[in-house]
C-alpha cells in the first residue's frame, strides 16, 4: 500500500503494519485525571476521539493488527521512579486517590482506555511505566515475532508519549507514521513543533499524514 504522506509517500504491507493507539486513557482525556491534575485543559484531547474512532473502525475492518498502550504503574509503584512521582506541581501525584481512583495506576478506572476506543478481543494491550512504549515492556520481541515492520500512530500526547514511542520505534528499525488529526497535545504549539520535527530532514523520525489519506488507502484495498 502507498499512502500520500509528508515528507513523501509511506509504503507499507498491511499484514506487517500495526495501528498503535497511545494512552487514550481516562486519566489524560477526562476531567479529574492525571492531565487535569497538572492544570491542563483536557477538552483539547477529547476533540480527536471521533477521528481516532473512524480510523480504528476502518483498520479493524481491514483485518489488520492493533496495539493499545496505557501509561500505568503497578499498585505498589515499584515501577515508578521517585523522580517521576515528585516532578511538577500536580494537585494529585501518581498513586494518589482522585475521582477516578488512583492516578496512573493499572486497573484503576482512570487508567482504562476510553469506552469508544476500548480494545477488542485479540488486540494487543500493554501497560508501560515510561513515556516510551518499548521501555520495560518487552514489546520489541512481540512485534518481531509477529513480523511487524511498520507502525501507524495515533494518541496522546503528541510531544510526550507519542513522540517518545515513535523515536524508540525508529531506533529499533520500524518505519513509523503519525496521523496528524488523531494526535493532540495540551499545548497547540508543542503538537505543531513535534509534527514538524518528526518529518524533518527526509523523515528523520518518521512520516505524518492526515487520517483521510489513510482511510482512502485502507478502504480502497
Ligand atoms: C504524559 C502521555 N503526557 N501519555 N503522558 O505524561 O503523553
Amino acid at each position: 500500500m502507498r499512502l500520500q504522506a509528508n515528507p513523501f509517500a509511506f509504503e507499507f504491507e498491511l499484514s506487517r503494519t500495526a495501528l498503535v493507539i497511545i494512552d487514550m486513557q481516562r486519566d489524560f482525556i477526562e476531567p479529574g485525571g492525571f492531565g487535569e491534575t497538572l492544570g491542563n485543559d483536557v477538552s483539547r484531547l477529547s476533540a480527536i476521539v471521533p477521528a481516532c474512532r473512524e480510523v480504528l473502525a476502518a483498520w479493524r475492518a481491514a483485518g489488520a493488527k492493533v496495539l493499545h498502550t496505557r501509561e500505568a504503574h503497578r499498585a505498589d509503584l515499584s515501577d515508578c521512579p521517585p523522580a517521576k512521582r515528585q516532578r511538577g506541581q500536580p494537585t494529585l501525584r501518581i498513586g494518589d486517590v482522585g475521582p477516578m481512583g488512583r492516578i496512573l495506576v493499572a486497573g484503576e478506572p482512570g487508567s482504562q482506555i476510553i469506552d469508544v476506543l476500548a480494545p477488542a478481543t485479540g488486540e494487543w494491550v500493554i501497560d508501560k511505566p515510561g513515556k516510551g512504549m518499548f521501555y520495560g515492556t518487552g514489546l520489541h520481541e512481540r512485534l518481531q515475532e509477529a513480523g511487524v515492520s511498520h507502525l501507524i500512530f495515533m494518541g496522546v500526547t503528541t510531544e510526550v508519549c507519542v513522540q517518545t514511542s515513535m523515536r524508540e520505534a525508529n531506533d529499533r528499525g520500524y518505519d513509523c507514521l503519525l496521523l496528524e488529526d488523531c494526535t493532540e497535545s495540551y499545548f497547540a504549539h508543542f503538537k505543531a513543533a513535534t509534527l514538524e520535527m518528526i518529518r524533518a530532514q527526509g523523515a528523520l523520525v518518521g512520516w505524518t499524514a492526515p487520517s483521510a489519506d489513510l482511510l482512502a488507502t485502507v478502504r480502497g484495498h
